[in-house]
């Protein structure tokens, strides 16, 4: 049997396949920039638009997009489910087509597809790569102090209950090597917002995966409404905690255990 050759146009030298999948919840003044952004600055890669059943018609101008455009695919799901939902669906649906890399990326434009080619050069050699707000050289643009404070606010917190080396826990612009994703317990995954992205964080972190932060230039949506919410605030708050007192939890029982055991042989 003749062996398919993809073309190498479709491929990222070291990192393979990618798909960037863009969740969109009434989107529908942004879509159509963004998508093309991500053509133009990375010819390479295809786009799958994971839209939950925007009231504004985003899915259609999607369909429509993808229509001209074979690297272009929409997921039409049946309602609001959160941002988690829609990055799972989006996660699975590249498995099952072979893409060796996921893509992370906001449709608001806070994301500069412009970054793009940085982050998955970095991922030649990392499992994952977070678009970084919060490292040297990064620059936030047009936020208001509030959000500042919330995000380093949250991110200070991140790091030091759940002890893991990132300085922006809770960003949206990612790399994830498929390889990585392979190993991760995605059912087990329960967050519906930001919190998602500090889970997906703890889970590679836990599972040994090589992370890799790279400086963004992060700007304000211009278009459309923000889908934050102070649930969405209290939801990571509160899943942090608990995984910090999971975390806790295992760490005096694994001592207790590690204790008892010397005991024993040395009573
Ligand atoms: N499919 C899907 N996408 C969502 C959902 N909620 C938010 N999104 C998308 O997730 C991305 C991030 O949402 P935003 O509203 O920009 O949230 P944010 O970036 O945290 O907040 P802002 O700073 O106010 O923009 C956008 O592309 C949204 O359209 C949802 O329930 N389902
Ligand atoms: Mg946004």
């Amino acid at each position: 049997m003749q062996e398919t050759i993809r073309p190498a146009m479709t491929e990222v030298p070291g990192v393979g396949r990618v798909l960037v999948v863009i969740p969109t919840f009434n989107e529908a003044d942004n879509v159509s920039a963004i998508v093309g952004r991500v053509r133009r600055a990375a010819p390479q890669v295809e786009v799958l638009v994971a839209d939950d059943n925007s009231p504004d018609g985003t899915g259609a101008i999607v369909e429509d997009l993808a229509r001209a455009d074979a690297q272009v695919h929409v997921l039409h799901r049946e309602g609001k489910q959160g941002l988690g939902a829609a990055y799972l669906a989006g996660f699975a649906w590249a498995r099952q087509r072979g893409f060796d890399a996921v893509v992370e990326m906001d449709a608001d434009g806070s994301h500069d597809p412009r970054d793009l080619p940085a982050l998955l050069a970095a991922a030649v050699d990392a499992d994952v790569v977070i678009g970084s707000r919060w490292t040297r050289g990064a620059r936030v643009v047009n936020w208001p102090l509030r959000r500042l404070l919330l995000s380093r606010g949250g991110n200070l917190y991140a790091r030091l209950a759940l002890g893991m080396p990132v300085a922006d826990a809770t960003g949206g612009y990612r790399v994830y090597r498929s390889s990585l994703l392979d190993l991760l317990d995605l059912e087990s995954v329960s967050s519906q917002g930001y919190s998602f992205q500090v889970e997906l964080c703890r889970l590679a972190h836990r599972a040994g995966a090589r992370i890799a932060e790279v400086p963004i230039t992060f700007a304000e949506r211009e278009r459309g409404a923000s889908k934050m919410s102070p649930l969405i605030v209290v939801e990571a708050l509160w899943r942090i905690t608990g995984w910090a007192v999971d975390d806790r939890r295992t760490a005096v029982r694994r001592g207790w255990r590690a204790a008892t055991a010397g005991q024993a042989r040395w009573p």
